[in-house]
């Protein structure tokens, strides 16, 4: 039996629900060197917070993420609250000599971002650990994409094409969320899902952006406030009270990459996060051309990797690679014969690395230091969107 890793965790809402089922599922279907246990959630409100530990499979519970972090049976915090809250606690758990897992994005300002990222420098001198949870890096399709990068199949990178739809607030009288509140989440579909797209652009490419120019646009600019909240949306008292919506709707930027040895001139990129384009669910995009090869990643067809190789001849295309055999990364342990995975899955493979990394006294990734070079480019996109004549280098 391996020793025990006692988890932590703070919050319980959609992000908290994914982690718990990631925490309870990792060591069943992964042989981990050290076995998680599910300790204690930490939520504000006693009753709630008892009841989602007892269906979220928690031993206990906390009202005052202060208590965890005291805990002596606490070994690691896992932060999955909204990112006004990330510093405080990432730090206070840190110095505290807790490892951290934090929810993306890292923070709502480089500032904070900057602070964060020196505990988890000063906490790793001591076999302390911290990682930012920007889970996609870890579904099947998109790391093999990232293998394919790494190998050299696609040569130089010339485009970064790189897209996250949703449609979730596309009805006006969905309600004032904290999603929507600029003091709690730092920014809009820039902060909480351009991030995403950011950190798997830079990450895939292997090279970081090192300028911007941006629009962002807030299409409903009042919302109800209250009503029923059901998942990320839902719907409110259209005629009820209404407040103001502080964040972006819509953010879009082209970027420049950083020059690399093979491709000195860099990349050069398009991204496009929004809430409002209807229809589509989650579809979180990137597509690279090369000068050899391209590949294109849609996570609406999350188990699929499409490829093109410019060696295969004029009759060929792009063809589909199915990432779900038990060579491509993390399906080995799953459902035999491409039986496929979903959107849960990549939060345990980022359990997996985690617990493995800790075991082995290695940095796991994306550090705090790859989240605030997101970070960066997402106060490098507002500043650029606020006079939108502005080319802002990162
Ligand atoms: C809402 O847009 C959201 O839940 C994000 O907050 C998550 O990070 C993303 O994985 C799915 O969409």
């Amino acid at each position: 039996m391996s020793e025990s890793l006692n988890v932590g965790m703070i919050g319980y809402a959609f992000m908290g629900a994914a982690h718990s089922h990631a925490w309870r599922t990792a060591p069943r279907f992964f042989d981990l060197p050290l076995a998680p246990r599910m300790t204690a959630l930490a939520g504000r409100d006693p009753e709630r917070v008892a009841a989602a530990a007892g269906k979220l499979g928690w031993d206990s519970s906390e009202t005052d993420w202060r208590r965890l972090v005291e805990r002596d049976d606490i070994d690691l915090i896992d932060i999955c609250v909204p990112g006004n809250l990330h510093a405080e606690i990432a730090i206070a758990a840190l110095e505290a000599g807790k490892h951290v897992l934090c929810e993306k994005p890292l923070a709502n300002s480089v500032e904070e971002a900057e602070q964060m990222t020196a505990a988890a420098e000063a906490a790793k001198a001591k076999g302390v650990y911290a990682m930012c949870g920007f889970s996609y890096r870890r579904t099947p399709a998109l790391s093999l994409a990232k293998q394919l990068v790494d190998s050299g199949a696609l040569g130089p990178i010339r485009h970064v094409r790189a897209q996250y739809l949703q449609d979730w607030l596309t009805d006006e009288n969905a309600p004032l969320t904290w999603r929507l509140d600029k003091t709690k989440s730092g920014s809009g579909s820039l902060g909480d899902i351009g991030a995403h797209i950011i950190d798997a652009a830079q990450w895939v490419a292997g090279s970081s952006i090192t300028g911007v120019s941006a629009i962002m646009e807030t299409f409903v600019k009042e919302r109800p406030v209250g009503g029923d909240f059901v998942g990320l949306g839902g719907v409110g008292g259209a005629d009820g009270p209404k407040g103001p919506v502080t964040v972006d709707d819509a953010a879009m930027f082209t970027a420049r990459f950083a020059g690399t040895a093979e491709n000195p001139g860099g990349a050069v990129g398009v991204f496009e996060a929004t809430r409002f384009a209807l229809g589509r669910k989650n579809a979180m995009r990137v597509e690279l051309n090369g000068a050899k090869a391209s590949l294109a990643f849609d996570f609406e067809d999350m188990n699929s990797l499409w490829f093109y190789d410019a060696a295969d001849g004029p009759n060929s295309g792009f063809r589909k690679i199915q990432a779900t055999e038990p060579e491509h990364p993390y399906t080995g342990n799953w459902w035999p014969v491409g039986h496929g995975l979903g959107y849960e899955h990549a939060f345990t493979h980022q359990v997996v690395d985690l617990v493995g990394a800790i075991a082995n006294g290695e940095q796991p990734t994306p550090s705090f230091a790859d989240a605030l070079r997101v970070q960066r480019v997402l106060a490098a996109v507002e500043a650029s969107a606020e006079d939108e004549s502005r080319w802002t280098t990162v």
